[in-house]
């Protein structure tokens, strides 16, 4: 067992070793080209030529950044709170965030994928991950908004998730941990692992035409971890693949005990049969708990159902479902090449890369060209799915993403580099340096049919001398690189928001022009909308006080009310009768801890508030809408709890004292 042990954990330790310093690469100073400067720079006025979702990792948001110019344009509020938009704080957006645990109001957000029709990003959704707290998100590209976010049951830490299929039947998540199922008793002991801890992949159906997400099945696999996906494309179509690590079936010390073998696998799925055994009722149905949450852009306000039950499918019962195939050590990423011919397995720790070929895989299945087993999966041999390995590439492979031109591009961690090299013969043909340590990268369209090619963007993990200093802790760094010729080039740095995993980009008229610019306010199906500012009204119903209220440049309506007491709660409905792009109104009362609100043309959205003490409270508009936007604002009296100051609001009612001051 030491002979073993030993050089593994030393292995292991350079690694870390590494890691943690880092390998700065000897020319860090700046190795940009030229014309750099001129390829990134957009014009004041002008657009950018793509948009670049950028996962936020433990911000549980999405950035949107232009590119070439890496300037940020958009943060949408995914699975943790924004108070730059109210997502979690309006009464509307709060069910957003619930879940079996209740309310969860910070998440970890790694991947992203755009939908496909035909391996073709269509422009229509957004898919993101939560690993935490294990959902997946759907993202409309109208709105740039969250319009759907399900629990996953039966899994924990939701890693190798949401990837997609070619047409976007389904997006797929599959568990980082293993753990005992929801459904059976999970009151045992950590070292029963090998006997009680089972991983899942979840298939979550995605309708064509509204996108609406519901878990269709769940493959029961063998305890392990799970780590990344994607699915096949043209020949390999109807397939997925996963990394996964931890073979070893460690419970602890993983950097240790889940290093130890020397190959781990890339499993293989059959998903149009799984499908098939699905819809022929082969799966057993067991009772769960999950949150099914959805927003609607008609009653601007999100729902969320707690759903009871999912089918699975227990691979080890259906023995052409799954296969693995052995993955030198520890694989992190598992990408597909552009022409679905290829799998390209990164073992974090191996000295090379390994790519497989998907016709290979299936010879050898039909051969039966197996190693025996893993928990009842058969285990290909790894020559017979080889299509051949990347030689001495670098060190420490994480991601691989495609051009399109028969090159693929694959991050190295350790050695703080991209190299690229070809698909067809396996030769490295360049490499370039990134400042530091790069994670995950992305070429537009880069994991599709149909990559766009021209830039390479890095995620990089380590900052350190790249930007002033800002106290401990640095944004993480993205490099944009121009891919264009046979040598890549580097045009420039910039930060991004929280850690940055997977990212997409898609040239930006396919989003640009179905761009939604104001919600239409005879549309609004909100229960709490003020149709126009004759409609506005505050109504007491027990303790409950509903203000009715509209914004327009620039007043509300009312901006005067009173009776409101003391143990009452206040519920502001604010409409914004606005019908002008980029005209939002935000709503400000003093003490609500429940933050503020930031309404859109068209929209309403609710703050509560529970006043805590007897006097006057200011109101005020918080974005600054018009020359008179310091104007926008007004008073709330609340009264004692006993007082007998009856409901009353009005606007535009001035005081006679008040009048004849003005009349001197
Ligand atoms: Cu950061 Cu995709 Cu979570 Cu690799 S993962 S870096
Ligand atoms: Cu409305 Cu400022």
């Amino acid at each position: 067992m030491k002979k073993i042990f030993l050089p593994v954990l030393s292995l292991t330790t350079a690694f870390v070793l590494l890691s943690i310093t880092g390998c700065k690469p000897k020319n860090a100073g700046d190795a940009t080209g030229s014309d750099a400067a001129s390829r990134v720079y957009v014009p004041p006025g002008k657009y950018d030529e793509l948009y670049n979702f950028v996962s936020g990792g433990f911000s549980g948001q999405v950035s949107v950044y232009g590119i070439p110019s890496g300037r940020l344009l958009r943060v949408i509020p995914v699975f943790s709170v924004d108070p730059e938009k109210g997502w979690g704080y309006s009464e509307e957006t709060k069910p957003m965030l619930n879940t079996s645990h209740g309310e969860v109001p910070w998440g970890d957000q790694h991947h992203l994928d755009l939908s496909q029709t035909n391996g073709e990003i269509d422009g229509r959704w957004l898919f993101a991950n939560e690993n935490n707290t294990p959902r997946v998100a759907r993202i409309d590209l109208k709105t740039f908004r969250t319009a759907e976010i399900i629990e996953i049951p039966n899994s924990a830490g939701n890693h190798s998730s949401p990837f997609i299929t070619e047409n976007t039947e389904y997006v797929v998540a599959g568990t980082r941990f293993s753990v005992p199922m929801d459904y059976e008793n999970g009151d045992v002991p950590i070292d029963s692992y090998k006997k009680n801890f089972k991983g899942t992949i979840s298939f979550i159906s995605v309708a064509p035409k509204d996108g609406n997400m519901k878990i269709a099945f769940q493959l029961l696999l063998p305890g392990m971890n799970f780590d990344l996906s994607h699915s096949g494309k043209g020949p390999s179509s109807g397939w997925f693949f996963f990394s996964t690590y931890n073979s070893e079936q460690a419970h602890t010390l993983l950097e240790v005990n889940a290093s130890k073998r020397d190959k781990d696998y890339i499993l293989a799925v059959n998903w149009k049969k799984a499908e098939e055994y699905f819809k022929a009722g082969k799966g057993k149905k067991v009772s769960v708990k999950y949150a099914h949450n959805k927003y609607s852009d008609s009653t601007h306000s999100a729902t969320s159902t707690i759903e009871t039950e999912t089918t699975i499918i227990d691979t080890k019962d259906f023995p052409d479902i799954a296969y693995m195939i052995p993955c030198p050590k520890s694989p992190h990423g598992c990408d597909v090449d552009p022409t679905g011919q290829y799998i390209v397995g990164s073992g974090k720790l191996a000295a090379l890369i390994p790519v497989f070929s998907f016709a290979k895989i299936q010879q050898a299945i039909d051969a039966k060209n197996f190693d025996g087993d893993y928990g009842g999966i058969p285990v290909i041999k790894y020559e017979a799915a080889l299509h051949g390995e990347v030689k001495k590439p670098g060190l420490g492979p994480l991601h691989t993403e495609f051009d399109g031109k028969g090159n693929a591009y694959t991050t190295f961690f350790i050695s703080s580099e991209i190299v690229k090299w070809s698909l067809q013969d396996l030769k490295v043909i360049d490499r370039h340096p990134t400042y530091y340590s790069p994670g995950h990268l992305c070429i537009p369209g880069g994991d599709t049919k149909k990559p766009y090619g021209k830039y390479l963007i890095a995620y990089n993990k380590i900052t350190k001398d790249r930007y002033l200093p800002t106290g401990p802790e640095l944004a993480q760094s993205a490099q944009l690189f121009d891919i264009s010729g046979d040598k890549m080039k580097l045009l420039s740095d910039y930060p991004t928001i929280g850690e940055p995993h997977y990212a997409q980009a898609v040239p930006a008229e396919l989003i640009a022009k179905n761009s939604t610019k104001i919600f239409k306010i005879e549309e609004n199906r909100n229960p709490y909308v003020t149709m126009g500012e004759g409609k506005s009204k505050v109504v007491r119903s027990g303790n409950r006080v509903d203000v009715y209220m509209t914004m327009i440049r620039s007043h509300f309506n009312p901006d005067n009310i009173e009776g409101v007491k003391l143990g009452d709660d206040v519920y502001f409905h604010l409409t914004n009768l606005e019908q002008d792009w980029d005209v939002p109104h935000g709503f400000a009362v003093k003490g609500a801890p429940t933050g503020e609100l930031l309404v859109m043309p068209g929209e309403t959205q609710t703050l509560k508030w529970t006043p805590q003490t007897v006097g006057i409270y200011p109101i005020y508009c918080t974005d600054f809408c018009s020359a008179l936007h310091q104007e926008m604002q007004g008073y709330v009296r609340v009264s004692a709890k006993g007082s007998n100051v009856p409901i009353s609001f009005s606007l535009g009612k001035n005081s006679d004292a008040a009048d004849s001051l003005l009349k001197k």
